[in-house]
């Protein structure tokens, strides 16, 4: 297949590039490289040594002898550029990263408000309306999020995307099937859930064909592909803005930081390991839903921790200490999440689960490049309201002296 991959300079992204081209598909990645200018933006470099994209493509061309073509066009400003190149490269699949992806980073001020809005929206919409407009009938898969479901405890499993419910009418009740109510935690996070109705709408009316992503938080470094040539390693983020959580304890434990837990810990998320991500998306193209047929939503996920279980576990394996730090987000404290992800399943994912030697694989890397590592870019400082950011804890380490007026 030709696919177009939007956003394949990033973390997710990369990888997918490279196990999609080893499997034979002709890859194009379209990115306008937004996320190299926010580590600009941040005074911060991913844990790893990033060569340029086009460097990256040339490394994967003599080792594999592939070629990786990369664009460089904005998705959100530049919806002409866009159009123009589906229209002349009609790929069969578009794979769909292209966003800012931190909620911490959605939340700093005003402006990353506007801009993770403005930003997604705009790519999001861009690319079905040039689909549209271009008569392109290549499967679109984005990548979503668990978080647009919300943490709020129901008991039930979250389901993949649709929620039955039965209204009372006055006929009697009639039964329905609805997209699942969504309750965002952060301005990010509202982003995608937005993104869900853009889809409904052009899958209704345009008989877009779109699969849906819910992904968990992705955690891990390398994938099979990155793993043949030092140049094509993959991003690590480990600052307080774009480091998440699990990689961030493996980070911390590396270089002797305390790990830091906001609140209580009891926070539970759904994890998938990168290698999954790129295995899933695999499974995804080949299972395209047909013209006219409702967005597919899958729950891109395997397990689910709480986040002090996982401060614990690191703990154990790596004698790193915990910090409890007052939380800079406003999330439920604690919370039990019970998800389904039968769809991966049945269609042959062989899920990989937390080991010793993955998260072990994962603190040698951040051993080895700890020397890149800022460590007062490790604190989370984004505050989600005002009364939160007075609050917020600068220093885990306990290094600066404080007052004691
Ligand atoms: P990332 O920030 O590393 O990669 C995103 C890429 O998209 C970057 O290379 C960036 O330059 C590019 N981009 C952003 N806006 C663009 C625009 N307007 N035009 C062109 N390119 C643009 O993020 P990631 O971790 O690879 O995440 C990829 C996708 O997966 C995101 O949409 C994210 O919401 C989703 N996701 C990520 C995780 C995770 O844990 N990393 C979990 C669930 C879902
Ligand atoms: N957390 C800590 N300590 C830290 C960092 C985070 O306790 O040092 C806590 C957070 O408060 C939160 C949880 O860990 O409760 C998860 O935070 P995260 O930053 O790992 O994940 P999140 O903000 O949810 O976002 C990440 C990706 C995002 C993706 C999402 C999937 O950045 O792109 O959509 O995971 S999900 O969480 O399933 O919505």
């Amino acid at each position: 297949m030709k696919i177009a991959v939007l956003g394949g300079d990033g973390f997710c992204g990369w990888p997918t590039s490279l196990h999609l081209s080893n499997l034979g598909h002709e890859i194009h990645i379209i990115d306008n490289l937004s996320r190299r200018w926010i580590d600009t933006e941040l005074g911060v470099q991913s844990l790893t040594p990033m060569d340029s994209i086009q460097e990256r493509c040339r490394i994967w061309k003599e080792v594999s002898g592939e070629k990786i073509h990369f664009h460089l066009i904005d998705l959100a400003k530049e919806y002409y550029r866009l159009r123009d190149w589906l229209s002349e490269n009609r790929p069969d699949a578009v794979i769909h990263f292209a966003e800012q992806r931190a909620a911490p980073y959605s939340m700093i001020s005003d402006r990353h408000k506007i801009y993770t809005v403005d930003n997604n929206i705009n790519a999001t919409h861009n690319l079905l309306v040039a689909m549209v407009e271009t008569g392109l009938d290549a499967h679109l898969v984005h990548l979503g999020t668990m978080g647009v479901y919300g943490y709020s405890t129901v008991g039930a499993p979250i389901p993949e995307g649709y929620l039955d419910v039965s209204i009372d009418t006055p006929d009697g009740s009639k039964e329905m099937e609805i997209l699942y109510p969504t309750r965002p935690g952060s301005v990010y996070h509202m982003t995608k859930s937005l993104d869900q109705i853009l889809f409904q709408f052009y899958a209704q009316n345009d008989g877009v064909r779109v699969t849906d992503l819910h992904q968990g938080i992705v955690w891990g470094t390398n994938t099979d592909q990155t793993r043949r040539h030092p140049q094509l390693v993959n991003r690590f983020d480990y600052d307080g803005d774009y480091g998440t959580v699990l990689n961030r304890f493996l980070a911390q434990a590396a270089i002797g930081y305390p790990l830091t837990v906001h609140g209580t810990g009891g926070q539970t998320r759904a994890f998938i390991h990168i290698q999954d991500t790129v295995r899933c998306i695999e499974l995804a193209l080949k299972d395209a839903p047909a013209k006219g047929d409702r967005v597919k939503i899958f729950n891109q996920m395997t397990e689910t921790h709480r986040v002090r279980d996982l401060a614990e576990l690191v703990a154990k394996m790596t004698g790193a200490r915990i910090a409890y730090l007052p939380n800079p987000r406003k999330e439920a404290a604690e919370n039990e999440l019970i998800v389904k992800n039968d769809n991966f399943l049945g269609l042959g994912l062989d899920p990989i689960t937390l080991q010793e030697g993955l998260l072990e694989e994962v603190v040698e890397i951040a051993k080895k490049f700890a020397h890149r590592v800022d460590r007062k870019r490790v604190p989370c400082v984004s505050a989600w309201t005002r009364d939160l950011a007075s609050r917020v804890e600068r220093d885990p380490e306990g290094k600066r002296l404080k007052s004691v007026s």
